[in-house]
């Protein structure tokens, strides 16, 4: 018997329900810039979904400093050229820190800080991550099932996008032979 009041986490899959949802959704129709093969990108019907995200917000003011955000991304399997779906990636507005962990599939978080180190760090399911503050995040899902994955974060921290727009992470996962290899970016 669901309560009301009560948000429920599937443990399974991650899934939220109950009370304090909402459900964003990222096509690949809205990721232009984003990915190596921009042809590729474009050639793909708009509506197909690269990641879904369901946050639980229990704040009344987003920008009130020490509350947060809980969230779980749903990002699917899939190729834009040779380069696997992964999300946008940002750097946080205001410096803080962010946790990232998988609870399933198979992929890597790219993180990068403003000088461009960066770090490909292998995700797969009860994989724990910190990403400190001033470092960019990314995930990309390598696998052939969603790559799930929760997250929690200030809810004053803002999402900087134009950042990764304008230059990028330094490198991307390509898919050769069947197998993710990084690839500088160029
Ligand atoms: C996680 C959190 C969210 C983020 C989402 C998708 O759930 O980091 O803040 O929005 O992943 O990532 P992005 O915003 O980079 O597309
Ligand atoms: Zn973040």
């Amino acid at each position: 018997m669901e309560n009301n009041n009560i948000t429920y986490i599937n443990y399974e899959n991650g899934a939220l329900s109950g009370a304090n949802i909402s459900e964003g959704v990222t096509t690949i129709g809205k990721m232009a810039g984003f990915f190596k093969d921009e042809k590729a990108r474009a050639a793909i019907q708009p509506d197909t979904i690269a990641y879904r995200v369901q946050i639980h917000s229990a704040v009344t003011q987003a920008d009130k400093p020490g509350t947060l955000y809980y969230g779980v991304t749903f990002l699917n399997p899939g190729m834009v050229g040779n380069e696997y779906y992964m999300t946008k990636g940002h750097f946080h507005q205001k410096p803080t820190a962010e946790y990232y962990w998988c609870i399933q599939g198979q992929g890597k978080l790219l993180i990068m800080d403003k000088d461009r180190n960066y770090e490909v760090i292998e995700m797969s399911p009860g994989t724990l991550h910190y990403i400190p503050e001033e470092y960019a995040h990314r995930v990309v899902n390598t696998g052939e099932t969603p790559l799930i994955f929760g997250a929690c974060w200030p809810a004053d921290a803002g999402h900087d996008y134009q950042s990764i727009v304008n230059q990028g992470f330094p490198i991307r996962m390509i898919n050769k032979n069947g197998k993710p290899v990084i690839e500088a970016t160029i």
